[in-house]
């Protein structure tokens, strides 16, 4: 509980800088391609959280995107999975739609989950077995949805893309309309509030969905890979995150087809 309460004052503080940050400039720079932003606040916001946990709780271990924590291989102890911003082309482009992800682990379980949408000051919290809040708020459970009647949170980019593209283009025509918000952490949370039914990434890591799994499970919802395999939290996969109807619904899709399973092999491996 100690951990619980601890991590949603310093996602609040860590908002509170994000905000408090912006009314200054920052720089922006590319990563491995010129759409893949990063900015100073990025790895201020990052050296924060870091700082804030192991001041509090030495014997943490942090895996942070903008660089914390490469040396971590295992879930040994208590574990941190932190994406300072989620959606940095949203803070870049639009200074909105951008999200603070924090995902804690024990000995490798889910232990909590919190996600702050930063300008709308809203905190998505769950303790593990104890359900999902918006703010002081309990979030229902989900219900069961068909993929001809749901909206569906989707990249256009993995629509686009040579090798599974044609999977997620059977989707798009299957189900009511796709939303594309630029965020994997407020999609987890949309989905878990039934704004969109479902979720679907082609590549994600740990920091993009430790937080949102933990939260939407909490709802009554399911994530698993693409290919339905259990997601492993130290690594890149696919993600499928939904009401467990929707869910099954969609796994279908990509189950039933050997071209993207191939393609899917080739990024993610063989589990
Ligand atoms: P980021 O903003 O922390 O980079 C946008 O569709 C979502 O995908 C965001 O959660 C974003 O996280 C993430 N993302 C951005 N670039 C990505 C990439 N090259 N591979 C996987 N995920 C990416
Ligand atoms: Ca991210
Ligand atoms: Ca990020």
């Amino acid at each position: 509980m100690e951990i619980y309460e601890f991590g949603k004052e310093l996602i609040s503080e860590a908002g509170d800088f994000i905000r408090g940050r912006m009314l200054e400039d920052f720089r922006v720079d590319a990563k491995l391609n010129p759409n893949d932003l990063v900015t100073d606040v990025d790895h201020e916001t990052e050296a924060f959280i870091y700082e804030r946990i192991l001041e509090h709780w030495p014997e943490h271990r942090i895996i942070g995107e903008e660089g914390h924590g490469t040396d971590v291989e295992d879930t040994r102890g208590v574990l941190w999975i932190v994406d300072p911003i989620d959606g940095t082309l949203n803070f870049v482009h639009q200074l909105q739609n951008f999200a603070i992800s924090i995902g804690v682990y024990i000995d490798g379980k889910p232990y909590a989950g919190f996600i702050l949408d930063v300008m709308n000051d809203n905190l998505y919290h769950a303790l593990a077995g104890k359900g999902a809040y918006k703010n002081d708020v309990r979030l229902g459970r989900m219900q069961d949805t068909h993929l001809a009647k749901s909206l569906i949170a989707l990249n256009s980019n993995w629509v686009i893309k040579e090798g599974i593209g044609h999977t997620f283009t059977e989707v798009v025509k299957d189900a009511r309309s796709t939303r594309s918000y630029g965020s994997a952490a407020l999609d987890f949370v949309n989905t878990a509030q039934g704004i969109v039914s479902a979720a679907l990434f082609f590549r994600l890591h740990p920091w993009d969905y430790a937080a949102g799994m933990i939260i939407l499970a909490e709802t009554g919802g399911v994530t698993t890979n693409l290919l339905g395999e259990e997601i492993n939290i130290l690594k890149k996969d696919s993600v499928l995150a939904g009401n467990p109807g929707i869910h099954e619904e969609l796994k279908q899709y990509f189950t039933s087809d050997e071209k993207f399973i191939a393609s899917h092999r080739k990024a993610h491996g063989e589990k």
